[in-house]
Formats: C-alpha cells, structure tokens, sequence
C-alpha cells in the first residue's frame, strides 16, 4: 500500500512554521499530490487552522493539547484527513513551545504506524530575533533561561535546520546565524529560506527527499526545566465579534489589536514570542502578527475589505502572567474598537500556564 509522507516542521513559537507549510503545501499541491495540514495547540480557537483553510487545504486541528501528550489525538487526526481524500502528504505543526519531538512524535509514529507513514527528516526552523541572541547566550534574550533552553532543544534534535526570514537579513547576518548554529549543533545541515518570499523552499523539498537515518537525534531532556519554561509563557485564545454601525477596515482592526498589544506589554517588560490575530469577513480574511518586542507588528494576510460586522482570533503566547494577558487583549481590543467606531463582544477566552508536558510514547532507542 503507498505509504503517505508525514513531514514534521518545527520551530519556536513565531518562527514561521504555518508560512513555510503553507509554502510546502502550494508546492506539492502543483504537483498534483493530494496534501492535507495538522494542526497543533493547547486550546481551541488557533488562527493558524482558519488561515491554512482560508487557501483551500484540508486542516485536522489536534486542539487542547500537544501531539506530545495526545499522539492517539493526532493519529486520529491522521486518519480524518485519511478518510476525506488520502493524502499524499500530510505536513504537521508542533506547538512551538514544545521539545522532544522526535521521541514523542517521529519514532512512535515509525514504529506504530510504518504501513501508513514515511515520516521526512526533521527540519526545523531557527527564528532569528530571538535565535542569535539565544544562541549568543546574551543574558537577556527576552525569555528566561528555561524558556531559551526550550529554543535550544528544539534545535538540537532537528535533522536538519531552516534558518528563515533571511529576506529581513543582511548577508553578514545569516552568516553570523548560519555560524552560531554550526557552533552549537555541528554537522547539521542548514538551509537558509524566506518562507515569505519562498527563496530556499526548493532546498527544503529536496532535503524531505531525503532518505536514511534521521529522526536519530533523540534528547537528553530534563522535564523539570522544560515544564518551567513552557510555564513561564502566558497563553490566550480568545475568539469575538465585533459590529459597527458604518463599514471599518479588516486589515485595521486585525493590524491594531496586535500594535496595541505590543505597546501595553512593552510598558510591563513582558516578552511576546507570538501575538496574531485574524480577521474574517465571508471569504475575507486578515492576518495580523507580532514575534518579538523589537520587531514591527505586520500585517501577514492584507483583505483590502471594509465591514460592518467582522469574526476575530486572537492567539497569544507572552512572558506574562496569563490573567494579566487577558487584560492586556481586552484592553487592546476595546480601544481598537473605539477608534473604529465599533463594539467588540467576547464569545470565548481561554487563558493558561501550558501544564507539565507527559508524553504518550517516549521512545529513546533506535527504531
Ligand atoms: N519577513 C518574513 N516574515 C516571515 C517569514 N516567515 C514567516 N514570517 C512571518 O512571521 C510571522 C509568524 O509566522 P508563522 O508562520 O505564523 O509562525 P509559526 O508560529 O512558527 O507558525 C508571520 O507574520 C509571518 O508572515 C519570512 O521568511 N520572512
Ligand atoms: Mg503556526
């Protein structure tokens, strides 16, 4: 029977992940391959599924844990998006904050599951804003140092690295990247890619290509420190409507809730490692984002659509205290609101400390 191919794409919150799968997918589409995405967060509501639906793919959403703790979640994922229309390939999105992806996630899935799944090297993607000075072992990297051991795990067990965003990059600065993470990780392969411009893409295909002995780098991994650090992220989803009288600009609204986050917690010194935010009006969608203090809030996905009546989500992941990140959202958005004349209601907020991660399998020997 043909196996499909589950190519795992990691990386830190922020890092671009769902811009390069995404990127994957419209490739493997235009091949004439059948192509379906699974998704990955600790709550519902994710931003990410509604924006990779938005282009027409087939999304599984495993939503209120990670595939870590929940493999029979994502297998049973696996096996929806099976049932609908078999894919050809199915690329996967870890929650950014997660490790230890190859014991948890690759190897059971190799050894459970071998009739059904090829599963691709492991490429995961190094963010830079935070990447050099993580990797540069800067005392203040924004995050503590248990959340900057996370960053440097998930790196660890990658088959190989995709260092991205090179088209915000001066030369010298991917080389200096490109430098560090030889430093840290010898002998693992790096591309250099710009998931939004699409340069280096082909390089990760032919990578996935690849066959041999990968999903090999298994972790030594303390769980204290990884639970501590992913506890030390604020996490919210919220999901509202907002209405107004006279049509507003989509693009505004979703672009405004995200600038206004980044101002409020700047004032507290709270670290974003990702704020987004989408709009959507019908078919229209706006996708607004924020990675780090020092970089610009951007609008990712433009609608160029003007409302009367818009469905937002907002997902954040910051250093902060999850009750005050709620404020900090509401606030946000009620002055956004105002400025456009319009009224926002709150349908769903969830907001957490991620809990002490349990993994389903752990598989530490070679499969
Ligand atoms: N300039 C630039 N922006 C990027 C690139 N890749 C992703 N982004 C942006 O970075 C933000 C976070 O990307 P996303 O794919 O959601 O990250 P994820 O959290 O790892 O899934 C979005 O605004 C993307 O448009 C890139 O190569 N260059
Ligand atoms: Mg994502």
């Amino acid at each position: 029977m043909r196996r499909a191919r589950f190519i795992p794409i990691g990386g830190f919150l922020g890092a671009g992940k769902t811009t390069l799968i995404a990127r994957l997918a419209r490739k493997y589409r235009d091949q004439g391959l059948g192509v379906g995405i699974v998704t990955n967060d600790q709550a519902t509501d994710l931003v990410d599924t509604h924006m990779l639906q938005s282009e027409g793919f087939e999304v599984g959403e495993v939503a209120g844990s990670c595939f870590c703790c929940n493999f029979d979640g994502l297998t049973a994922v696996l096996a929806q998006l099976e049932s609908r229309r078999k894919p050809d390939v199915v690329l996967v999105e870890p929650v950014g904050s997660c490790t230890d992806i190859v014991a948890t996630v690759v190897r059971p899935l190799r050894r459970l599951y071998e009739d059904k799944f090829e599963v691709t090297p492991y490429g995961v993607i190094l963010k830079p804003s935070h990447g050099r000075k993580i990797l540069r072992n800067e005392p203040r990297a924004g995050f503590s140092p248990k959340a900057a051991y996370i960053f440097k795990k998930q790196l660890e067990e990658a088959d190989f690295v995709i260092l991205n965003r090179i088209d915000e990059l001066q030369p010298e600065e991917v080389d200096e990247l490109a430098g560090l993470i030889a430093g840290a990780f010898p002998g693992v392969p790096v591309v250099r890619t710009s998931a939004k411009t699409g340069a280096g893409v082909d390089a990760v295909l032919e990578i996935l290509e690849q066959q041999g002995d990968f999903g090999r780098r298994v972790l030594d991994l303390d769980y204290d420190i990884y639970a501590e650090g992913e506890a030390e992220l604020g996490w919210l989803n919220s999901s509202l409507r907002v209405t107004a009288p006279e049509p507003f600009s989509l693009d505004s609204l979703s672009l405004d809730i995200v600038r206004r986050m980044q101002q409020s917690l700047a004032t507290r010194a709270a670290e974003p490692a990702h704020l987004k935010t989408i709009g959507m009006s019908g078919d229209r969608h706006a996708v607004a984002n924020l990675v780090s203090s020092d970089t610009p809030a951007v609008l990712s996905l433009a609608s160029d659509f003007q409302t009367r009546q818009a469905d937002v989500i907002v997902n954040a992941r910051v250093a902060i205290d999850p009750t005050e990140l709620v404020e900090h959202v509401q606030t946000a958005v009620r002055v956004t609101c105002q400025s456009l004349n319009a009224t926002a209601e709150f349908l769903q907020t969830r907001s957490f400390r991620p809990g002490r991660p349990t993994p389903t399998y752990r598989i530490m020997d070679a499969v």
